[in-house]
């Protein structure tokens, strides 16, 4: 009877033991990235605007910032960052298999991405494609570059869309496929290719950097929506709130008029929303398992979303974008700060 009880508690054991053990090794992201001591961001690392590096700056650009935002929130430092360029193929695996805890590489949103097990947890641009072509080529309309040659990148939303586009209008496109940007670029500017085709943002920062803005032209058409945003790895919920709460906090700050020169002296504002969010009124910090000072250090190291978007994309960068849809929805865009409580 004994032997028969002790047998059952053996054979109840077993999996108790093998949950533990897995459960014990399981670390949280959060916990990963704190033992480390640094975040591993996965970047794109040839768009200039988004991620680019050079000498004696180091890795800057849109995408990066966020990489830095997360760092400042959690590690309480935004240098404490390990970049890993990617390309446009190998970038959700990485992700996947853990290579890297976060991904901010001008990547859609989609529902096939969200669905293959990554998980999307904000737009921080929102984007579309677009057509480059040859001045020299007098192409005024999209349409024109049917049946042409048109340049892409391999594993990008962009093959599956034009070839959607041309075929909707009984028309179609011969696609050349690169793996890597440089590559494509390398391609169109030979002239193998009538058009070539990226989201409008790379397309805008490729012409400048390679010095073509005389002569090509990008068209007005745009094909798609192309929200782009940072992916996690499915199953961390709190890591992917973390990410979520720190894009969100640089939104709010915006909105609330908090730059990196004025979120110390900020701390001492009766404004019930600048206080959440400085954690000078604690309770956010806690909830997501980081010190209060999470947002105030994101702020001060790294700057609010419209600080951040001036440096690189807008009006104090190469590229002179305009905010557009990227705007703060009370100036008519699509950048809508979630409430921090
Ligand atoms: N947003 C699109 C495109 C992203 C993408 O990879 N774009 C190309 C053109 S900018 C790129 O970044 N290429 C760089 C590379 O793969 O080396 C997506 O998520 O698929």
């Amino acid at each position: 009877m004994f032997r028969k009880i002790l047998h059952g508690l053996a054979v109840l054991a077993a999996p108790m033991a093998i949950s533990m053990a897995s459960s014990a090794a399981a670390q949280s992201t959060l916990e990963m990235v704190k033992q480390r001591g640094t975040l591993n961001c996965g970047i794109n690392g040839q768009l200039r605007g988004f991620s680019w590096q050079s000498e004696p700056v180091g890795w800057a650009g849109f995408d990066v910032d966020l990489c830095k935002a997360v760092a400042a929130a959690t590690l309480g430092d935004a240098t404490k960052v390990t970049y890993t360029p990617l390309t446009a193929q190998q970038r959700f695996k990485e992700l996947a298999d853990g290579r890297i805890d976060l991904l901010v590489r001008n990547s859609t949103v989609t529902l096939r991405r969200l669905a293959d097990g990554v998980e999307a947890v904000s737009v921080n641009f929102y984007d579309g494609q677009a057509f480059v072509v040859p001045n020299k080529l007098a192409i005024q309309n999209l349409s024109q570059v049917s049946g042409g040659k048109v340049c892409t990148v391999r594993g990008t939303t962009h093959e599956d869309n034009a070839t959607a586009w041309f075929r909707a209008r009984r028309n179609r496109i011969d696609l050349v496929s690169f793996d890597t940007n440089d590559a494509m670029l390398d391609a169109f500017f030979a002239s193998r290719c009538m058009a070539a085709t990226l989201d409008a943002s790379a397309l805008a920062s490729a012409l400048i950097v390679r010095n073509k803005t005389a002569d090509y032209s990008i068209l007005p058409q745009m094909i798609s929506r192309e929200p782009l945003g940072p992916y996690v790895r499915r199953g961390d919920d709190q890591w992917a709130n973390i990410v979520r709460w720190t894009f969100q906090a640089m939104l709010a700050a915006e909105d609330l008029d908090l730059r990196r020169d004025n979120v110390q002296s900020e701390r001492r504002s009766n404004d019930p929303d600048v206080r959440h969010l400085l954690g000078v009124t604690p309770g956010n910090g806690k909830a997501l398992g980081l010190d209060e000072d999470w947002a105030f250090n994101v702020i001060l190291q790294v700057g609010n979303y419209g600080e951040s978007f001036e440096r690189h994309l807008g009006a104090r960068s190469m590229l002179k974008l305009a905010r557009g849809q990227n705007a703060l929805w009370r100036d008519g865009g699509l950048m809508y700060p979630l409430p921090m409580r």
